[in-house]
């Protein structure tokens, strides 16, 4: 079914377009100088780390123009829900060995792109630099989840990440473009839930007690940021899926 996708269900890869000038296969040493070295912020939940502006203006560049060399190989596309087959609010990529997937079958990850049945493009370095720091995980992201919020109709209901079998691994998420707001609760989707914003550049772990809480984006601000070409918000989430076979001792790639 995710074959016969109309032409409309796709976006141009220069929707993605933000910095031509550069198309770094690595990341520069200069720009690893300039990150942010920010420290987490109090989020009120045990395992909630939001590192504010963790990447700068530079990197934030930089990771978009890595983006749309992806999306050349991994173009966005709708995605359908579970049974109804309606729609997604949101595009969707990926990058990595794995990439989320879901269509009338359900959730799950597969090694292909559902429309083109290639295979996703690596995860940039940048992303991987940024695990490594962060994550306090013994072994690399499979998966590099791309969302593209656009619109004022663009969001994500509340739900939980539980089609990974490392769940003791955390889910760390980057925000590009237009600030959203982002809403956190706990463990049943009717508990209490507290919203914060995420703005561009701004780094999120869900992790350790709080990576089963349930969690979802309410709504974009269209228009907060010129970074993503034609508007709206990137939201990366790179995510470990299967158990490491055997422990890496203190090496996360
Ligand atoms: O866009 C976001 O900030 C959240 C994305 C998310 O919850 C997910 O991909 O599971």
């Amino acid at each position: 079914m995710m074959r016969h996708l109309g032409h409309s269900d796709s976006i141009t890869v220069s929707n993605w377009r933000v910095c031509p000038r550069l198309s770094p296969a690595r990341r520069p040493a200069h720009l690893k100088r300039g990150r942010l070295k920010t420290a987490p912020m109090e989020t009120g939940f045990d395992g909630v780390a939001l590192y504010p502006a963790r990447l700068g203006p530079a990197e934030q560049k930089a990771l978009m123009a890595l983006l749309r060399e992806g999306a050349r190989v991994a173009p966005p596309y709708r995605p359908r829900m579970p049974r109804t087959g309606q729609l997604w609010s949101t595009m969707q990529t990926n990058f990595g060995p794995l990439g989320w997937v879901s269509d009338e079958r359900g959730y799950r990850y597969e090694a292909r792109h559902p429309i083109t049945r290639e295979p996703w493009p690596p995860i940039p370095e940048i992303l991987l630099d940024l695990w490594a720091e962060l994550a306090a995980y013994p072994a690399p992201p499979e998966a590099c989840l791309v969302n593209l919020y656009r619109g004022e109709k663009a969001k994500m209901g509340l739900h939980q990440d539980r089609d990974e079998a490392a769940t003791e691994a955390p889910v760390l998420s980057v925000s590009l473009g237009d600030t959203c707001l982002f809403r956190v609760g706990g463990f049943a989707r009717s508990d209490k839930t507290k919203s914060f914003r995420l703005a561009s550049g701004d780094v999120l772990i869900l992790g350790g007690l709080s990576r089963m809480r349930f969690h979802g984006v309410d709504r974009i601000v269209p228009g907060s940021s010129q970074l993503v070409e034609g508007g709206g918000r990137l939201n990366l989430t790179l995510r470990r899926v299967t158990k490491p076979v055997a422990p890496l001792a203190g090496r996360s790639r």
